[in-house]
């Protein structure tokens, strides 16, 4: 086992659906622990950053258009195994695809909506991208690892 931190962003659909609370409990129930948290309106630069392995993708435009929509929360979580955790408990990219009982079964809409994939949550999905998404989104003085 080992201890990893993970980023996560809870997508504009689920900050406007009011699901921030009911995510963030089955994030903790997975034993994980946010350790820093800012809200804030993704501009397109952070998506580009954020989905640099997707800009030239078909869908890049929707995606882009989706998580400027409206704010998101993005935390840093820290835990055992944090990173694979954290993917699990998300479920498959594609919310009608993801197994019951996961936060994008729950919470995100099965159905698309003009073309893009809204699916309520984003987590890292390796060290070496959550180490660039944290560094990304924190600064070092901005992250409270547990001391108690
Ligand atoms: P995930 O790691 O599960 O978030 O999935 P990906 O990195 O493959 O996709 C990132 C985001 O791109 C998804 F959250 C939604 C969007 N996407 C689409 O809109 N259409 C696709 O076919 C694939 C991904």
């Amino acid at each position: 086992m080992a201890l990893e931190n993970t980023l996560t962003i809870i997508k504009p659909d689920a900050v406007a659906a009011n699901n921030t609370g009911n995510i963030l409990a089955m994030i903790e129930e997975a034993g994980l622990r946010v350790i820093a948290a800012k809200m804030l309106h993704m501009s397109d630069k952070h998506t580009e950053v954020l989905y640099e392995e997707h800009k030239e993708r078909p869908f890049y435009a929707s995606l882009a258009g989706y998580m400027t929509s409206g704010p998101v929360l993005v935390m840093v979580l820290e835990g055992e195994n944090a990173i694979p955790t954290l993917r699990k408990i998300m479920g498959a990219t594609i919310p009608k695809d993801a197994e019951t009982g996961t936060i994008r079964n729950l919470y995100a809409e099965h159905e698309q909506k003009d073309g893009a994939l809204e699916n309520a949550i984003h987590g890292s999905d390796s060290s070496a991208s959550a180490q660039r998404e944290i560094d990304f989104f924190f600064k070092t003085n901005e992250i409270c690892p547990q001391t108690r």
